[in-house]
């Protein structure tokens, strides 16, 4: 089976932070781990260009919305690949392949009858490229405020072109409360079911010479495309629709914050219907990293700058790799703290992981190679331990995921313990030891990419799908290098 995984398309006008990074890793934990429970996995990122806020950004720094976009992408890719993210495309929404693709859809929804004209007058959100009902903002001092940026709408009044999303209302609902497994945690479901209730059409124009950075409407040179739409048809184009290359893809895996929800459970699946698409296969969502309560982000002042994250505080991407997914449900928001992560690094990473791992390549490189069989005992353990993988996969639950991990480690240590390998000599003991290793390594790969490529090539085993991974075969161990060396004890 192909699984075909995105990332939202991130807004470049300011670097990549932390939250930014959740979503790329929650993702791509996803698709390594679809590759080594022995699917094929293709995994999708890149950036949403287009819009007025990234026109206005580089106005501000006297640049042109391009130069602008193609300084900023090269923060997502370089830290993309510092942070191990396995992706097969990296798609930018200026790309001209993707602005034909929106041209053409566009043109598809009109000759279809579902984009008429209209006037627009209304609460706008520049930072969240949205439009509000009053309902929904924060009034304060007679200023209404955004309820994601906390930072004042501007009011709106202007001609546009709407699409008639609200035809579909009593579909997409009936879709979402059948499709029990389409949006994940499912606590999420009931919130977009409350978006359909007071579902409009959507304003999916503006006009040029307000919005001149975007798409232009293929029918009217007067407007540009909504840079909402523009980018949620990213997951078509990337994929080569409406060539039929897509169908080796299609339906996708997407995985958002929930502060776009309504935009991929309800608008998505209602433009793909319009365009004779399937819904996507599933949604998975997750919660916000907060500082004092406060979501991070461009808006907010604590920006985490991951470029200089890990190299300013801990030197070790994996450990930040698995502190977000260790720590946090992601069906809740998160409190970011660089202590959780070093309490995290040193009494797990170092501690238990590195410390079995130290223990046991010890001992067998001081042999030239190490053969043996595996123990019924030992594999009834580690079966045992991870019965739930299946479970955790399909629900979706990194951080039991991580927990599983670092049960397979806390066995290792516990067999050494036991069997005391470095009293008694009998190279079985060691093999078995060795064989935990080896499973705990691989079950580590889409947590920490990185450590586990290189324990596994100094245990002499390459990487492969679980299934094969209860082959026997023999170790050939050269070196014993400590994986997380221990800090500010
Ligand atoms: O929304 N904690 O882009 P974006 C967790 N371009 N996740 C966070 C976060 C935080 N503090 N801050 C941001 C967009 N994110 C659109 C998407 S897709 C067709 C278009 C997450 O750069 C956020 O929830 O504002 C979203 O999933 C992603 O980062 C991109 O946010």
């Amino acid at each position: 089976m192909r699984v075909y995984i995105t990332t939202p398309i991130y807004y470049p006008n300011d670097k990549p932070h932390i939250g930014s990074l959740y979503t790329v890793v929650l993702a791509d934990f996803l698709t390594k781990l679809s590759k080594i429970m022995g699917y094929e996995a293709y995994m999708l990122t890149g950036l949403d260009e287009h819009g007025y806020k990234i026109y206005r950004s580089a106005k501000e720094l006297g640049k042109s919305p391009l130069e602008f976009v193609d300084e900023m992408q090269k923060y997502f890719r370089e830290s993309w690949e510092r942070f191990q993210v396995d992706y097969f495309r990296f798609i930018r929404t200026s790309d001209k392949q993707h602005e034909d693709v929106v041209k053409y859809a566009i043109e598809m929804l009109y000759e279809k009858g579902y984009i008429y004209k209209g006037k627009y007058a209304g609460h706008y959100c520049v930072k969240c490229e949205a439009f509000y009902p009053t309902s929904k903002l924060i009034k304060e001092d007679n200023k209404y405020l955004c309820p994601i940026h906390n930072k004042e709408v501007e009011f709106l009044d202007e001609e546009t072109y709407y699409l008639k999303i609200s035809e579909f209302k009593d579909w997409i609902k009936s879709f979402i409360i059948s499709n029990k497994s389409f949006i994940t945690p499912k606590g999420y479901r009931n919130e977009a079911i409350s978006y359909i209730n007071e579902l409009g059409d959507l304003s999916i124009a503006r006009p040029r010479e307000r919005v001149p950075w975007a798409v232009e409407v293929p029918f009217d040179k007067d407007f540009t495309v909504y840079v909402w739409i523009d980018a949620l048809l990213n997951y078509l184009s990337a994929i080569g629709w409406p060539d039929d290359t897509y169908k080796d893809f299609w339906p996708a895996t997407h995985i958002i914050g929930k502060d776009i929800l309504k935009f991929h459970t309800v608008v998505w699946p209602i433009l793909l219907k319009m365009l004779d698409m399937e819904p996507p296969r599933r949604v998975i969502v997750h919660g916000f990293w907060t500082v004092k309560g406060l979501k991070i982000g461009k808006s907010v002042k604590d920006v985490i700058d991951i470029t200089k994250l890990y190299v300013d505080s801990l030197d070790n991407v994996d450990a930040y790799r698995y502190y977000l997914m260790r720590n946090a449900p992601i069906e809740k928001d998160s409190e970011l703290s660089l202590d959780g992560v070093y309490r995290v690094y040193n009494d797990e990473l170092a501690d238990i992981i590195g410390n079995g791992f130290r223990r046991v390549t010890t001992l067998a490189m001081k042999k030239s190679v190490v053969r043996g069989r595996v123990d019924p005992e030992v594999l009834e353990k580690i079966r045992n331990i991870i019965k739930d993988l299946n479970g955790v996969y399909s629900k979706f639950l990194p951080s039991q995921y991580v927990i599983l991990t670092l049960k397979v480690f806390k066995q290792l240590n516990e067999y050494l313990q036991e069997k005391q390998p470095w009293k008694n000599r009998d190279e079985n003991i060691l093999y078995n030891a060795l064989f935990i290793a080896k499973i705990g390594l691989t079950m580590l790969y889409p947590i920490l990419p990185e450590t586990s490529k290189k324990a596994m090539n100094i245990i002499g085993t390459p990487l492969k799908p679980l299934k094969y991974v209860f082959l026997e075969e023999s170790f050939y161990v050269r070196e014993s290098p400590i994986l997380f060396p221990k800090i500010r004890d």
